[in-house]
């Protein structure tokens, strides 16, 4: 039989070389490795407290913590949840988790018990870290054998002073590479929210592809200091502000929670350097009066992502911090996160162009396929971005299904996200076929807030879509078909929905 001629496939790659990617090591080894030549450099810098902890003492403190879990029964393979804002605590459990061969499931502390219950008990976790404010919403789930709270000691729950009141000295665990190290909560191209199983190779390789080799894409230095004002809970952050700059010795300037004045205060106080953001705040940074008021020269790079930047708020931002290098990275839970970066970041910079991605990481391919045949496009064609290398997810949590649905048999993760490579190499996103709704680069999966419409008895049927929104980039609405005798209002199903998620999950109308 002759078989039919098949055409190669265009893969795209980095114009840097590829390194040699330390991804047999463990998470915390490899993030600390440089521990010796910056032990007494500033590691940690609390904004609210003012408190800065050295490398040395933040170490010392994620031992104590994966000491103190330990006491509590974690051990290898085992899940705690971290719901947390930003906090050294949140470090602390995640590194100190990590020793220990754990799995940290992070979540965002607003969400509601619900929405907290279902991540829950899909990750097995047995501890949750958290917040005196959040335990009455997890108190009673069926299976969590300790509550820690980071401020204020309540009863039934351990504090986690209590937690660090060992000597931090550890009993050394055997952990593979292969071993799951986070599991972030993501809906992916289509459903419900789904376990993301990172393994200590997948995050190594990706904060490697970043930071690593004799021309890093985004050159930092021990006297950096980063701006951590995202949300560690979401990947972006955890992965390029947190992991990234633990690698590299930088100091990382911890802010709780987002607030204009404090966060401009911030990077004039403490000279940060590298400024992590998403659109949203590119849109306060670039349009607040409140910016002139500081001195905001020290920031040297300005990296953005989640969420689509449009070209003019690039370009205005660039004209208010014309000292800043301005670019965007292109992210994805599931991609290990990261899969393209500005080049202009890198110790040898190469130009990159306004609306760009920039370039697909080293040591990975990229291509781009027609969403319709599979086949593979070259320069300048739109289709469905596919990624491939060692820093993509092992796949979601219990569910062959839907990871043999996301990374193909050839090992492409398929990202629903719509885009194309220009002649420099250059990644465009211009559109998305999956299904998720991206508000302020949080994820809203329209399946979830369906399921949760239509079981409202005076609701029969329910569709959720995005719709463009100059703050937020986008905002969900709903098309709801009411049963024949109801006559429930807009307003009322906006409140069933909103008592029930999140903040950023909200309807924002309804259609008929
Ligand atoms: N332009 C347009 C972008 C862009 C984008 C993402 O919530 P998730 O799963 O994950 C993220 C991760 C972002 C990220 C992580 C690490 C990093 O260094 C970095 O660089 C800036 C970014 O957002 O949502 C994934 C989806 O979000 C959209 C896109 O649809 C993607 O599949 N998205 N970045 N620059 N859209």
């Amino acid at each position: 039989p002759i078989s039919a001629p098949t055409q190669p496939d265009t893969i795209f790659r980095s114009k840097l070389p590829d390194i040699p990617l330390p991804n047999h090591l463990s998470l915390h080894t490899y993030c600390f490795e440089h521990l010796p030549e910056c032990h007494d450099s500033p590691c940690l810098i609390m904004s609210n407290s003012g408190k800065t902890y050295t490398y040395a003492e933040t170490h010392l403190l994620c031992r104590k913590t994966a000491c103190g879990l330990s006491k509590l029964g974690i051990t290898k393979g085992d899940r705690v949840m971290v719901l947390l804002h930003n906090s050294a605590e949140y470090v602390f459990s995640f590194m100190g988790a990590s020793m220990l061969g754990a799995v940290t499931t992070a979540a965002n502390p607003l969400m509601t018990s619900a929405e907290i219950l279902k991540q829950f008990k899909s990750s097995g976790a047995k501890v949750i870290v958290t917040h005196a404010t959040c335990v009455e919403k997890v108190r009673d789930f069926e299976g969590v054998s300790a509550i820690v709270t980071i401020d204020e000691a309540l009863e039934g729950c351990l504090s986690f002073s209590h937690i660090l009141e060992n000597d931090g000295e550890l009993e050394e665990v055997d952990i593979d590479s292969e071993d799951p190290v986070a599991l972030p909560y993501s809906s992916g191209t289509t459903g419900l929210p789904k376990g993301v199983v990172l393994t200590h190779k997948s995050l190594i390789s990706c904060l490697a592809q970043q930071v690593d080799g004799e021309n890093p894409n985004i050159y930092l230095k021990r006297d950096d200091v980063i701006l951590c004002v995202l949300p560690l809970f979401h990947i972006f952050s955890l992965n390029s502000v947190l992991l990234c700059g633990l690698r590299t010795g930088a100091a990382i300037y911890i802010m709780p929670k987002f607030d204009i004045n404090a966060m401009l205060e911030g990077i004039e106080k403490h000279r940060v350097t590298f400024a992590v953001v998403v659109p949203p705040l590119v849109l306060a940074m670039a349009k607040s009066p409140e910016v002139d008021k500081y001195d905001l020269g020290s920031i040297r790079i300005i990296l953005s992502g989640a969420a689509p930047l449009g070209k003019d708020l690039q370009e205005a931002l660039r004209n208010r911090l014309p000292q800043a290098v301005f670019g965007q990275g292109y992210g994805m839970t599931e991609a290990g996160p990261v899969l393209s970066m500005c080049l202009a970041f890198a110790k040898n910079p190469t130009p990159t162009k306004s609306g760009s991605c920039g370039t697909v990481i080293r040591n990975a391919e990229l291509k781009v396929v027609d969403p319709e045949t599979g086949f593979s496009l070259s320069h300048n064609q739109p289709g469905e971005i596919c990624i491939r290398g060692p820093q993509i997810m092992k796949g979601y949590l219990n569910d062959p299904v839907a990871t043999a649905t996301t990374i193909d048999i050839e090992g492409w993760l398929h990202t629903g996200d719509i885009g194309f490579v220009d002649d420099d190499d250059e990644v465009f996103i211009v559109d998305r076929i999956k299904e998720i709704i991206k508000f302020k680069g949080f994820q809203v999966p329209p399946a979830e807030l369906e399921s949760l419409i239509i079981n409202h008895p005076s609701i029969t049927d329910a569709a959720v879509v995005a719709q463009m929104h100059e703050v937020a980039g986008e905002v969900p609405v709903a098309f709801v078909v009411r049963s024949n005798d109801s006559d429930i209002t807009e307003e009322a199903i906006k409140e069933y929905i909103s008592n029930q998620v999140v903040f950023y999950k909200r309807l924002h109308k309804l259609e008929n």
